[in-house]
């Protein structure tokens, strides 16, 4: 094996074997320290003032964690996240610099620079103030992709409201449960967005909402359809109000490091949505901590990350990770087919984006579609790309990095939660070595096992349950409840299965509860699913379990082909010769379905749930997460068919 930095990294390594960081990457990254993780766990907790040194405090704090009552890091210190993402970057001389860079569904384009943003940040700031919004209030928001979203957040934050960011694409009822959930008594939503071209209403979505909670919402509303509708009483203009208060500034309010930055509602992949609190201090030096050392950005990079401001990764790595960094981050309102499948590497190309971060079903529908659309595209500015939100196989991984990557980008392939605020598994890219399809090893400062049911660690390669076993700065406020306990004794349970090889490298392996007993063996499903997306012609798959007559399990696999697959019954003799040959004939699928699409939640994780429902010829119930209901009937269907 080759261990030695390669001049290119070229990925012509087989299988397994580790892939080196280019010397050029190398050369120029922001961590190159390989005792990082060594000199971090002999200082703990100490080392996170190493996180907490990438903020600016209004008043520092007195001690790193404060295991007395909860986990309360930073400890004393006060700071705003506003400033941090803003002010201080226009004071030190960096108002000019693009903060934010937009593009809309129709093609239009928009930058803030630092100074832009402070202005539209202190307007919006004064505008709320004066509509009553005090520290502590919580404020939702409700819209798509536009530049308003993260400055409505960093209004929030500078004035020490808790905002509250609701997905555009949810229902009313979806949002009336968290406007009643978190009590918040204000909204800034907009008239409607673009879909494809078309255009789509949201105001009647927020004022069927509204008219569902016991509390009156004050609500201020963007324009962005531009179609002259006139909003009633209940809402006032945003633009215009904004316009009333540009000049005025609002000195940012300091808070207590603990005190909560925003509440987050889990997507639901594991069950009911859940309210999730994240911390001022603790979160945002996680979140450009982690923005530093693993997606390796500064100021002066661009960062695409494809995720939406609506989930944790846009909260973490579109707006507080890069803006605390000074650095350039670029939002699309589209998605990343339309007007064209290259869409998204014509926006990499026309910001010269450093780094790219997206979710590997993003990937696989680009692989689906073929090499030619980022292969139409100058994606040299290219540095370094990022994946989270699921496993990724290697074939993916393989595509990726060729692809888009030209084979010279490192990939960090990213493992954290919505509790967890920001990246906890990760390769430093700087340092180590990538093993596609396996994360990497915990990040400096944080501590996992991967255990049995009894909670003993596993041997290597061995699945098991993976668990921190140390607080983080960016945990979850409500993760942190124990009292009084060693803080080196805690423990917290991710509900993911994983192993870990003898280099420390976790895989993930899935949710917990997608690992199967198949003729007395414990099967990964997503082993299986890795095999056949190896296949040519495979383009995504998931693997389920369901019982027989007999209580036996079959395995069904759900395959969606790549365009241009061939013919059909060939291609799934090539994916049980595939799972025969990687894993052995026990673990070869009963039926092998070819699909259209799978169901998916709007953050693009697929939901085995409804797919083992599905198999076992059970009623689907509550799809009220998935972003493609329709697809459930089809795979009814096709099931109908074989069975
Ligand atoms: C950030 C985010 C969390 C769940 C998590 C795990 C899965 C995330 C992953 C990954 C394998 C990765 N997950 N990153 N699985 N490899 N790099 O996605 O948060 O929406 O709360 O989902 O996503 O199963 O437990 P969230």
């Amino acid at each position: 094996m080759n261990e030695g930095t390669s001049s290119t990294g070229r990925s012509s390594a087989a299988s397994g074997t580790p892939i080196q960081p280019p010397a050029s990457f190398v050369a120029g990254a922001n961590v190159t320290d390989g005792s990082l993780r060594e000199s971090f766990a002999e200082r703990w907790p100490e080392c996170w003032e190493r996180a907490a040194d990438f903020l600016d405090w209004s008043s520092p704090y007195d001690t790193v964690l404060d295991a007395t009552d909860g986990y309360d890091w930073f400890a004393g210190g006060t700071l705003n996240a506003s400033y941090n993402c803003v002010d201080r970057h226009v004071e030190a001389g960096r108002k000019s610099h693009a903060a934010l860079k937009w593009e809309g569904r129709l093609g239009e384009t928009r930058t803030y620079t630092y100074h832009d943003l402070y202005r539209e940040v202190n307007a919006l700031a004064a505008a709320l103030r004066e509509r009553g919004v005090e520290a502590g209030d919580v404020v939702t928001t409700y819209m798509p992709m536009l530049p308003e979203l993260p400055v409505t957040m960093l209004a929030c934050a500078r004035i020490g409201a808790v905002h509250s960011v609701v997905f555009a694409g949810y229902s009313a009822d979806a949002l009336a449960m968290r406007l009643a959930d978190t009590e918040s008594a204000y909204l800034v939503t907009c008239d409607g967005y673009y879909r494809r071209g078309t255009a789509y209403d949201l105001k009647r979505k927020a004022d069927n909402a509204c008219l569902d909670v016991p509390q009156s919402v004050d609500r201020l509303i963007v324009d962005r359809l531009d179609d002259d509708r006139s909003y009633g009483d209940n809402y006032v203009g945003y633009a215009a109000l904004l316009d009333e208060y540009r000049g005025e500034t609002v000195e940012p309010v300091p808070r207590a490091a603990s005190d909560p930055l925003f509440v987050i509602y889990t997507s639901g992949t594991t069950g009911r949505p859940k309210a999730v609190r994240h911390t001022t201090g603790g979160y945002l030096a996680q979140v450009a901590w982690t923005s530093h050392a693993v997606l390796d950005l500064g100021p002066g990079d661009t960062h695409l990350c494809s995720a939406d401001v609506g989930w944790i990764t846009g909260h973490s790595y579109v707006v507080y990770g890069p803006l605390a960094l000074g650095a350039t981050t670029v939002l699309y309102e589209g998605t990343s087919d339309y007007p064209e499948r290259d869409h998204l590497w014509g926006i990499v190309e026309r910001n010269a984006v450093d780094v790219f971060y997206a979710a590997p079903t993003v990937i696989r529908a680009f692989m689906k579609w073929g090499a030619e659309y980022p292969a139409d595209h100058d994606l040299s500015s290219l540095r370094l790309l990022g994946t989270v939100g699921e496993p990724i196989d290697e074939t993916t991984w393989r595509w990726y990095h060729e692809n888009v990557g030209g084979g010279e980008c490192p990939i960090v392939d990213t493992w954290w939660q919505t509790e967890t605020g920001g990246i906890l598994v990760s390769t430093l890219p700087g340092v180590d070595a990538m093993r596609p399809g396996a994360a990497g090893p915990p990040l400096p400062g944080i501590a996992a096992d991967v255990v049995d049911p009894h909670g003993s660690p596993v041997e290597p390669g061995e699945s098991g349950s993976l668990v921190l076993t140390r607080p983080w700065p960016g945990m979850a406020l409500d993760l942190g409840e124990s009292t009084g306990e060693d803080p080196t004794d805690w423990r917290y349970e991710t509900g993911d299965a994983a192993t870990v090889d003898a280099g420390g490298y976790v895989r993930l392996l899935g949710r917990e509860g997608n690992t199967l007993n198949v003729a007395g063996r414990r099967l990964g499903t997503r082993e299986v699913e890795a095999a056949i997306v190896a296949v040519d012609g495979v383009a995504e798959a998931a693997v389920v379990g369901a019982e027989d007559t007999r209580r036996d399990t079959v395995l069904y696999a759900y395959v969606t082909p790549q365009r241009d697959a061939g013919s059909e019954a060939r291609l799934r003799e090539r994916v049980r010769d595939a799972v025969a040959d990687a894993i052995g004939g026990f673990a070869v699928p009963d039926v092998v379905l070819l699909t259209p699409d799978l169901p998916k939640t709007r953050s693009g994780k697929v939901l085995r749930r409804h797919l083992r429902q599905i198999a076992n010829g059970e009623a689907v119930s509550d799809t009220g997460a998935l972003r493609n209901p329709e697809i459930v009937g089809e795979l009814e269907s096709i099931v109908d068919g074989v069975s």
